[in-house]
């Protein structure tokens, strides 16, 4: 994936979504650590506080930009309207910001510039940062009620008025087809252990990883609105007291089951030592985080979770882990196609991270099952 871009084509570009007009002399830096877009901190003008973020869309990944923008807005129009509809902030007593979009001055969502590529640019949210890991408890806390808080503000939008920005993102099926295409056109040297390791890995739980996607075709689980990336470097966390503001990066936010989110965020944030570590004999999944993120997710989600939303947490987690391996997986044997790597070998080592992460899920599945029953029963106050 290019993150080749010519500077003074990106000046030009960000101009365009000046919030005031003349204004000149940006500086354009580029920020965070995002695996798909290329996301640039603008000033809007030098030396003045005003900032915002400009993403260059990867297209070879998002087919539909304008899509994403469609749903932003919509997304956006839904939660303010509920703020005027409850009379009351979307949160209590605490700061809460989404990203919005920031149009160009002449009024458009997006800049599509000489080379066909897709640019739009959406709010900073000052004084909050993301962590690339879980840092402690509190972290993990916060994360589960961002999510929460997040689904429980677009739980009420109808999702047939959002578009499907990604077609086939989680779909487990779609995935697996594509794993065998590649395995006939590349190959894979079951020689090399960690190539074996993930072969068999994918070999083993191919038949069970269809299982949120055959719920939803009996009619078990629902499709709703949801964020699709909720890892933890997209909770943004407030500098001084900590709490989570926002979730951020909302291109995925589409039609999809309630599971995909509630899983990636297990994964992500009960991974300590995150998705890029080396020490892959230390991986773990750990249940004191798991509790406290569903300690801080359940209690936001309770008004429209069902019975089997409930029943799906620890297959929601597993799968999540198991799709992520394979999707890294996947990509390092295709060469690189999807997501940005900073060294060859870095798709392979994701994924055996996640599989690792995933083998210790499984080993603590009872665990996982009791926890989830007992929060969810503290929910209805049955005993
Ligand atoms: C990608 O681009 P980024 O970092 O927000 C990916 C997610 C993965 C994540 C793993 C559209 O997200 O599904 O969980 O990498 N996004 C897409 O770090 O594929
Ligand atoms: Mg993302």
């Amino acid at each position: 994936m290019g993150t080749i871009v010519n500077l003074d084509l990106l000046k030009s570009t960000a101009a365009q979504f000046q919030p005031a007009a003349g204004a000149v002399a940006l500086q354009v830096e580029p920020y965070g650590s995002g695996n798909i877009n290329d996301t640039f901190l603008v000033w809007a003008d030098a030396g003045s506080k005003q900032r915002f973020i400009l993403q260059r869309i990867n297209q070879k990944v998002f087919p539909y930009p304008r899509k994403i923008m469609e749903n932003l807005r919509t997304m956006t129009e839904h939660i303010a309207l509920r703020a005027v509809v409850e009379k009351a902030p979307v949160t209590v007593s605490r700061r809460w910001e989404l990203p919005a979009v920031v149009p160009t001055q002449a009024g458009q969502d997006y800049v599509v510039d000489a080379n066909g590529d897709f640019w739009r640019a959406i709010t900073f949210i000052e004084n909050a940062r993301t962590l690339p890991k879980v840092r402690d408890a509190q972290h993990a806390g916060e994360a589960g009620y961002a999510l929460g808080t997040f689904q429980r503000l677009i739980s009420d939008l109808d999702v047939s008025r959002l578009h499907d920005t990604l077609p086939g993102f989680h779909i487990m099926p779609r995935y697996l087809q594509h794993y065998d295409r590649v395995l006939e056109t590349h190959g894979a040297d079951l020689s090399v252990p960690e190539i074996r390791y993930g072969v068999d890995s994918v070999a083993q739980r191919r038949a069970w990883a269809t299982i949120l996607q055959d719920e939803s075709a009996a009619g078990r689980l629902q499709e709703r609105p949801i964020h699709g990336d909720p890892k933890i470097d997209n909770i943004m966390i407030d500098d001084e007291t900590g709490l989570a503001v926002s979730v951020i990066d909302l291109d995925t936010v589409k039609p999809g089951l309630v599971q995909y989110d509630i899983g990636d965020c297990l994964r992500s944030c009960c991974n300590p030592l995150g998705e890029d570590t080396h020490e892959m004999d230390k991986v773990r999944f750990e249940l004191d985080l798991c509790e406290t993120i569903l300690k801080g997710y359940l209690p936001e989600v309770r008004e429209f979770y069902s019975d089997a939303d409930y029943a799906y947490v620890y297959e929601s987690v597993r799968v999540l882990a198991f799709e992520m391996g394979l999707r890294f997986f996947m990509d390092y044997l295709e060469g690189d196609v999807y997501f940005k790597v900073r060294y060859p070998e870095h798709n392979l080592m994701r994924a055996l991270v996640q599989f690792r992460l995933m083998e210790h899920i499984e080993a603590q599945e009872l665990e996982v099952r009791t926890m989830v029953q007992s929060l969810a029963r503290t929910r209805t106050g049955a005993h």
